[in-house]
């Protein structure tokens, strides 16, 4: 197995492993930081993050304000990098007013992030969804034209990068752009499509690297390692991005959402061959949203209703896990929410649940031993047996 780059390269390094791709995009320089590696280092040993460090796998989790002020020993324990779940969504953080911000969120999750040496991985600038309702209602009032939508995009990006520049290792840029059709391409119905036009996408990308020009920008999606079947969305959004670093758009890396769901198919060697054909363009991938739901009992205790599949989902976990492990162009590895009691699961799959790797008491399920054996093992090896009889 190839190994994985270690996050103290020195420039010239850190620029060879970047230099595979299109060689035309400036790396940034997060990689090679101390800030990096220090917090991969900083772990409590026997955790995720601890056995992830040793390997130079950020592990993450989706946090919510709850996930820091009660569970805050796991949420800063067993994780080295995070997202804010809602919390830097436009929706979040210019709510009710255009021009009137409120950060409370954002800046808790960028604080607990810093007071537990933890990476942060923003999430997100151009989505259909969670928008400020000012926004929505005057588009579709006429009171918002196109290109004063483009102006307000651009202010919405350089207000919210300049605001937590230097601290922001990946943002999700883009995301959920995509049909999930066969064959797969950006969707004409689209929100920003329709109304922007889908040249914003690239654009979008281009304003977030002037605004901080270290971060590390992500298309973001769901299905784009072969979760469809038809490996349809993965071919289409590898084909654009292609295209986009073609003309110089800095895309730096695909984000795989990885939301399974136990009574679909998983192919866990076409994720993988996804994850190094992605790599074999100079992208880096990060697995962004992880988790695997099943149908369960009620929403508040969520017993799954099919006892298989307390197996089927440690092992998908597993799966995407040591996929992940195998590519070394993978830079994070990140679960949507660590434990059921606020996963987002059972609001939006009727009769669905169960989902995260801890239950609803934030006790660990055996989906959080089977990521930990698959690290533990990664970065030790397994242990030696005492030798053989001659035989
Ligand atoms: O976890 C988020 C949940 O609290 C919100 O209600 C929901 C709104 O759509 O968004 C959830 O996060 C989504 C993420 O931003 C993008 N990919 C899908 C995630 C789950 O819906």
């Amino acid at each position: 197995m190839e190994r994985r780059s270690v996050l103290t390269l020195g420039a010239a390094g850190a620029a060879a492993l970047v230099a595979g791709g299109a060689g035309l995009l400036a790396s940034p320089a997060w990689a090679d930081s101390p800030k990096a590696a220090e917090a991969a280092r900083k772990t409590g040993a026997d955790s995720l993050r601890g056995y992830g460090a040793r390997i130079n796998l950020p592990i993450g989790s989706a946090l919510t304000p709850q996930d820091i002020e009660q569970w805050a020993e796991i949420s800063g324990g067993q994780f080295s990098v995070v997202t804010g779940a809602n919390a830097m969504k436009w929706q979040t953080v210019e709510p009710t007013t255009q021009g009137v911000y409120d950060w409370t969120d954002a800046d808790q999750l960028v604080a607990f992030a810093h007071a537990n040496h933890q990476l942060v991985r923003g999430h997100t600038l151009l989505w259909h969804n969670q928008l400020p309702n000012w926004l929505t209602a005057g588009v579709a009032a006429g009171t918002i034209s196109k290109t004063q939508l483009w102006s307000l995009l651009e202010k919405h990006i350089f207000t919210e990068l300049g605001r937590y520049k230097g601290k922001i290792w990946q943002w999700d840029v883009a995301n959920e752009f995509f049909t999930d059709s066969n064959p797969s391409g950006i969707n004409p119905n689209d929100w920003w499509v329709v109304n922007a036009g889908e040249d914003i996408i690239a654009q979008a990308f281009k304003w977030a690297h002037e605004a901080d020009p270290h971060a590390l920008l992500f298309y973001n999606d769901y299905n784009v390692t072969g979760e469809d079947g038809t490996n349809a969305k993965h071919d289409a959004v590898f084909a654009w991005v292609q295209q986009q670093r073609d003309a110089g758009v800095p895309i730096h890396g695909v984000g795989t959402q990885a939301h399974l769901d136990t009574q679909y198919g998983f192919d866990p060697q076409r994720f993988q061959t996804d994850l190094e054909h992605y790599a074999s363009i100079g992208l880096k991938i990060a697995v962004t949203e992880a988790d695997v739901r099943t149908f369960v009992s009620d929403a508040t205790t969520q017993t799954p209703t099919d006892s298989l599949s307390q197996f089927a989902q440690p092992f998908e976990y597993s799966a995407m896990m040591q996929a992940a492990i195998a590519v070394p162009e993978v830079i994070s590895f990140t679960v949507w929410g660590w434990t059921d009691a606020d996963s987002w699961v059972p609001g939006t799959f009727k009769g669905e649940g169960y989902a995260c790797i801890y239950d609803v008491n934030q006790q660990p399920k055996q989906a959080y031993y089977s990521l930990l054996q698959d690290l533990k093992i990664a970065a030790e090896g397994a242990p030696r047996r005492a030798p053989l009889p001659r035989a």
